[in-house]
């Protein structure tokens, strides 16, 4: 009988029992999305502390981390944890299990009582995704995937769009939290491409997991930023490529989710994304 070889990180994903693993995700997902729900009732706002003047982060995030780290930490001790708010470090990843969490993405929407904000929750093996949960609280839309068994949003199997003219794709890209010279002229540099390239809309929505998720889904063509870290990628870059988007760095490498830069896109248009931000300079800082 031919031995079956799998792969080391198919034998880690077949040691963790995946559904297990999303039906604790999804229902930390959703504690986490009543605490955000609860904040943006008009006058229920979270207090506000400032990790920038351009990246706030509220009690709310704090308390929504709290909250699906106790969960996952509860139900899966031997994993590790890497979280926006609180877990520390570098923001670095290990070979080791890891559920990467942004209790909050789209953090700057948040405060100002935007609901364009989602919980994203991914689980992450030698550095590459196995398995995300996105939860859009303001719509009660869920997002799930695991690696090689396709994407969902409530359920229903999640396709990209059928778009292949430029003309008519809508792009998502973001201005992002930093201001020092070198990154405002990445992204000055980046939307002139952009614009350049006639899409027949540009978008800034201010969530970078939530806009990979409009790929996944077809409502958009491709998304592309300079600056997410790997709680905004853990999950959703999944859930885009689950759904049939290619997804790279923005030189269309292999995508690294420390690597701070993606390019989520329809097959059809990826070489003239590509080609339309060969040029750009990437941030120096
Ligand atoms: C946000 C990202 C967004 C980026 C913002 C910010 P946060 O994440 O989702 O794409 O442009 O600067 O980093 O901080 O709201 O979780």
């Amino acid at each position: 009988m031919q031995k079956t070889v799998i792969s080391e990180l198919e034998q880690k994903q077949a040691a963790l029992d995946l559904d297990h693993c999303m039906s604790v995700a999804v229902g930390a997902a959703i504690a986490a999305g009543n605490i955000v729900n609860a904040c943006l009732q008009p006058g229920a706002m979270s207090a506000i502390s400032d990790k920038t003047a351009t990246d706030p982060v509220t009690e709310a995030d704090k308390e929504c981390e709290r909250v699906v780290l106790s969960m996952l930490t509860r139900a899966f001790p031997a994993c590790k944890v890497l979280g926006e708010e609180m877990s520390g470090g570098d923001g670095r990843l290990t070979d080791g299990a890891t559920w990467v969490v942004d209790p909050i993405d789209g953090t700057a929407n948040f405060v100002h009582c935007n609901p364009y904000c989602c919980i994203s929750i991914g689980l992450v093996v030698r550095r590459e995704s196995v398995l995300g949960v996105l939860y859009h609280p303001a719509t009660k839309d869920m997002y799930t995937c695991i690696r090689g068994r396709g994407a969902f949003l409530n359920g229903n199997r999640l396709k990209v769009s059928s778009v292949d003219v430029i003309e008519r794709a809508l792009v998502v890209t973001e201005m992002g939290s930093q201001r020092s010279a070198d990154w405002i002229h990445h992204k000055q540099c980046a939307m002139s491409a952009l614009i350049n390239l006639k899409p027949q809309a540009i978008r800034c929505f201010g969530a970078a997991a939530l806009n990979l998720c409009q790929v996944a889904a077809g409502r958009a063509e491709a998304y592309f930023e300079h600056g997410p870290y790997a709680w905004d990628l853990a999950a959703a870059s999944l859930l885009c490529s689950e759904a049939g988007a290619a997804v790279t760095d923005m030189r269309g490498g292999a995508l690294d989710l420390c690597g701070r830069n993606v390019l989520a896109v329809v097959p059809q248009l990826q070489q003239q994304l590509l080609q339309a931000l060969r040029d750009v300079p990437a941030p120096t800082s």
